[in-house]
């Protein structure tokens, strides 16, 4: 949107720490997806976090894939044909994502897109892309093309295989929406460490780097402007919406110029045609708007033009900042809104505002900047971020902590969830013997609850099987327009059984309720782990099997993997540790809610447990690893039954609780998931056009091969080297091979399979082998001889000044020394008569004097001289360290023995091997 949306990032600065240092070597990437770029980064061992750069060694790249007949084209180049073929090219595919086929944006796209066909899909209800090639496709499968083309550039980049990923998505997203993307990812076989917020990733990069400026325990708060999507806006802090965001965003910007453009071209009159109505028209003149709109950043009029526009017409039109302005003028004047919105909410004053940062492509719209600067009364906005690759960097830093390969200093972020989730349930009651039924509302997640977080619901006036309701809370600060393009506000049903029979296998024992366990996952999505059916027995036990069950209990727990853990056996005791803090909880809770304060014994409880899990996390982040959060709660509960311990061993009467797993059935009311098989054929889908484009870059590249070898040797066979070392014959069946090759490429080539034309090749090469061959030998000799010849030399004197020394220094054997210039001689000899005979022998007849024998000649002769030289090199003189002269030193080596010399082989060097 014009505006963007205001970001207040809370960041719990935990750690002052320099960068991160990196251990095991396994690299992990981060994709930025915006709705018109994406952005990648990775991190890997030895390499400090990094932008990607893509095939046009670009920082970003276009978010487009084009379908074509046989390829897949990406990033520029399927942009590049949406002006050729605009049918094929499927983009700003976010705002379709996790959306019904009747939503607004849908209409929207429709509008701005009119060349795509859009279907229902019958089940899901959500849209499908028509497209010849196969009969449809989902947004969701797009994105998995484009998410695996990401990998693709950053595997590239960094050279090795990539699998997990941090995933940037709007902060505004909803459950389905987040859903839709984890989907893609699972389509495109990455693995999704996180879905990170936009802004939120951005904040973390903002902080990382100033680390040391933050004050270790105070919350910092800042605000980004995020002006990059065209869809509803809101801040992680506060929940921002104008009526007509969905309108807003640059390429809101962008299609507005492109109509003014479009007007200005039908004006000329050139064409009787309204260029309107032709797609590739329209094409042509988005991205031209698209560039106007980045040129009128820096100057203040530019000449639009567009070569070839509609039948063959040219377009030229001149375009000035003012006018652009103008266009646009009721977005730029929403800017502020946000912003006061969100400071409002956030009950905070501009004076509480210490940076202002802008994030997103229009904000290098000077108008943009000049509202805001006005609005925020500050002086400047934030630019010591690169704005453009904040999000990417941010999240790449997380997928670095997540990744267990690296040791990074976390930096703990608490996000916030923008949408209120409460449970519903109806409960019948009987007042007076007047049975009616009472809706019950529990709010589950308040409005920018931080998560990650578990909670507990406990329900406890049910005995027989029942269901509820998780829904969407309160939406008020919505606008109806806004609603309806959020989406179904129903999330789930969940219809429980066995509750009946769990109270019929425990009745002796006193019900504790029914417990569902929640949890807002680090990516924002919301699951129910389980539901149980708590009971209390109180049994009086002997001290030996209260120590056992105990130490059982603990031990189970500590495996099972605590509260996190679904599979935890049905009739198992599980320690007493939910109970005082739902206690604590529940005052609260009443105090909050007058429905509740009536009931003698309230229905429902709230377990904010887990806020204090939490909290308690943050702190034991300070000393422990925090990559590992599981963990933590695990240890909690340890710690837990560690503290109960003392108090139960005063108990004779012992408390024991069961727990019984309940049955869930979960019915999804927003956007149906795929179904696996879905998934399954989705992924198929997604492998079978990747295998097509690897055949077909495949066959592309043997075509290549072939059509270069013919050429490249056509063209030898005029050159000197080639020509004289063939035959007449040869190379008359040489020329003819090729030229009928050629000629079969010409006529059958671009038909032919890749293996028809890697056959072709090899035939080739089969026939020019020998050729080749000897050219490659001639080439070779000089080289290989002058090495030969150059070492003989220094061997031979090496060998001569070796003889030369006194006998008594002497420390090579008469064997060494034979066998030395026995390799000597017989080297010299062998080539003497391999040269000599080679000599005699025509240029086209098979060489005698072959490279790789010269090679094996010159090992032996080196590895032979380097022995000798290695042992001179640790015999050391052992008389000599007297303090003598050297005039004494002779005479007394005169009468030196060979035990003078000492052979050590760790020991330095001497002076005789630099002798040489
Ligand atoms: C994803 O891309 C990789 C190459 O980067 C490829 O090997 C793989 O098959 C692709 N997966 C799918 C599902 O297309
Ligand atoms: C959504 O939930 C509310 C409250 O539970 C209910 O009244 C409404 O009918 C539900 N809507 C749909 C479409 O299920
Ligand atoms: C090496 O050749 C020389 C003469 O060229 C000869 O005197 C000597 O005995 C030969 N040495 C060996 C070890 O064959
Ligand atoms: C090798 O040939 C060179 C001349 O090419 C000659 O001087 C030398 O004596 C020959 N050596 C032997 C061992 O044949
Ligand atoms: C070396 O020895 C000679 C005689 O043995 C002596 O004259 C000379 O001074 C000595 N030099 C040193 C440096 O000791
Ligand atoms: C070496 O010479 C010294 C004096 O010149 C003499 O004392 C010694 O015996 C001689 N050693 C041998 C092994 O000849
Ligand atoms: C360890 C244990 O008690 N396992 C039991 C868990 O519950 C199932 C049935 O729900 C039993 O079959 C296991 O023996």
């Amino acid at each position: 949107m014009a505006a963007g949306s205001l970001a207040v990032v809370a960041l719990s600065c935990l750690f002052l720490a320099s960068l991160p240092s990196y251990s095991v070597s396994v690299a992990v990437m981060s994709v930025d997806l915006g709705s018109e770029w994406i952005k990648v980064a990775i991190v890997k061992p030895g390499v400090p976090m990094e932008i990607v750069l893509n095939k046009e060694s670009r920082r970003k790249t276009p978010t487009a894939v084009c379908l074509k007949e046989n390829e897949r084209l990406f990033g520029d180049s399927a942009l590049g044909m949406s002006v050729k073929n605009p049918k094929t090219v499927y983009r700003h595919l976010q705002s379709l994502l996790g959306k019904k086929h009747s939503n607004l944006n849908v209409a929207l796209y429709q509008k701005r897109f009119p060349e795509h066909q859009l279907l229902e899909d019958p089940v899901r209800g959500t849209v499908l892309f028509e497209s010849s090639e196969a009969k449809w496709f989902t947004p969701e499968e797009l994105l998995g093309m484009v998410l695996n083309y990401s990998r693709g550039l950053a595997q590239d980049f960094a050279e090795q295989q990539i699998k997990d990923a941090v995933i940037t998505v709007p902060a505004f997203f909803n459950q389905a929406e987040r859903r839709a993307v984890l989907h893609a990812a699972e389509m495109a076989g990455l693995k999704v460490l996180q879905l990170i917020n936009d802004n939120t990733a951005v904040a973390l990069n903002y902080g990382v780097f100033r680390r040391k400026d933050l004050d270790s325990t105070v919350k910092v708060t800042f605000i980004t402007f995020q002006t990059k999507n065209d869809k509803n806006v809101f801040v992680n802090q506060h929940l921002l919406a104008t009526d007509h965001s969905i309108r807003l965003g640059g390429f809101e910007m962008d299609l507005r110029l492109r109509d003014h453009l479009a007007n200005l071209f039908n004006e000329q009159k050139k064409s009787k045609k309204d260029v309107r109505e032709n797609h590739r028209a329209m094409a042509k003149l988005l991205k031209e708007a698209q560039r106007l709109k980045t040129v009128l950043s820096a100057n203040m009029e530019f000449m639009a033009q567009v070569e070839g526009l509609m039948d063959d017409i040219d377009f030229k039109s001149k375009v000035t900042r003012a006018e652009f302005e103008e266009l646009c003028s009721d977005l730029f004047e929403r800017v502020p809104r946000p912003l006061h919105d969100a400071l409002e909410t956030a009950d905070l004053k501009l004076d509480d505002i210490e940076l202002v940062i802008l994030v997103g492509g229009s904000t290098r719209v000077p108008k943009v900047q000049e509202v805001l600067l006005k609005a925020t009364g500050k002086e400047e906005l934030g630019k010591n971020i690169n704005a453009d690759e904040a999000a990417a960097m941010g999240a790449v830093y997380q997928a670095a902590v997540l990744s267990k390969a690296f040791k990074v200093k976390p930096f703990l972020i608490r996000d916030a969830a923008l949408f209120p989730i409460q449970v519903e349930f109806t409960r019948e009651v009987e007042e007076e013997g007047i049975k009616t039924l009472k809706q019950n509302k529990r709010i589950l997640f308040q409005r920018m609850a931080p998560y990650p977080q578990r909670k507990v619901i406990t329900f406890n006036r049910y005995q027989s099987d029942f269901a509820f309701n998780i829904n969407y809370g309160d939406m008020s600060f919505l606008t109806p327009n806004e609603l309806s393009v959020f989406g179904s506000v129903n999330l789930s049903t969940v219809e429980l059984s066995g509750v009946g029979s769990s109270f019929q296998k425990h009745a002796e024992a006193e019900s504790k309720g029914i417990k569902a366990h929640f949890n807002m996952d680090e990516s924002g999505v919301l699951l129910l782990d389980r539901v149980e059916s708590v009971f209390e027995t109180t049994v009086d036990e002997k001290e030996e099997e209260s120590t056992l069950t105990r130490l059982g209990n603990t031990i189970s727990t500590l495996f099972g993997g605590g509260s996190s853990d679904p599979t935890v056996n049905s009739t198992e005791p599980v320690q007493d540790d939910e109970e005082t803090p739902l206690d604590s909880r529940k005052d609260k809770d009443e105090g909050q809610k007058e429905e509740a304060a009536k009931d003698t014994q309230s229905d429902f409880e709230k377990s904010s447990e887990d806020e204090k899990l939490q909290d308690k996390e943050e702190e034991s982040n300070d000393k422990k690893d925090p990559t590992v959060r599981i963990k933590l709660y695990e240890e909690k509960d340890a710690e837990k039954h560690g503290k109960a311990e003392p108090e139960k061993k005063a108990k004779l009467q012992k408390k024991s609780k069961i727990s019984e797993e309940i049955t869930v059935e979960l019915i999804i009311n927003d956007i149906l998931n795929p179904t696996p098989d879905d998934l399954a054929s989705s992924k198929k889908k997604l492998q079978d056009l990747t295998n097509r484009d690897l055949a077909k870059q495949e066959r592309e590249k043997s075509l290549n091969n072939l059509e270069a070898f013919i050429f490249e040797t056509q063209d030898k066979l005029y050159q000197e080297d080639y020509s004289q070392v063939v035959s007449d014959q040869e190379k008359e069946q040489i020329a003819a091979k090729l030229t009928e090759v050629s000629e079969w490429m010409d006529e059958e080539g671009y038909a032919a399979t890749t293996k028809q034309l890697k056959e072709k090749l090899s035939q080739l090469k089969g026939l020019c082998k020998d050729m080749f061959f000897r050219v490659e030998e001639r080439r070779k000799w000089p080289d290989r001889l002058a090495a030969l010849e150059s070492l003989l030399n220094t061997s031979t004197f090496f060998f001569r000044s070796a003889k030369q020394i006194p006998e008594d220094d002497q420390i090579f054997t008469e064997v060494e020394l034979n066998m030395l210039e026995k390799v000597i001689n017989e080297t010299t000899i062998w080539k003497n008569k391999t040269v000599a005979a080679q000599e005699k022998l025509s240029l086209q007849e098979p060489p005698i004097l072959l490279s790789k024998d010269i090679e094996v000649k010159l090992a032996l002769l080196d590895r032979e001289v380097n022995y000798l030289l290695n042992k001179a090199k640790f015999a050391k003189p052992k008389a000599k360290a007297k303090g003598k002269n050297s005039t004494t030193e002779k005479s007394s080596k005169a009468n030196g023995t060979a035990e003078d010399w000492e052979t050590e082989p760790t020991g330095k060097g001497s002076d005789l091997n630099t002798g040489r």
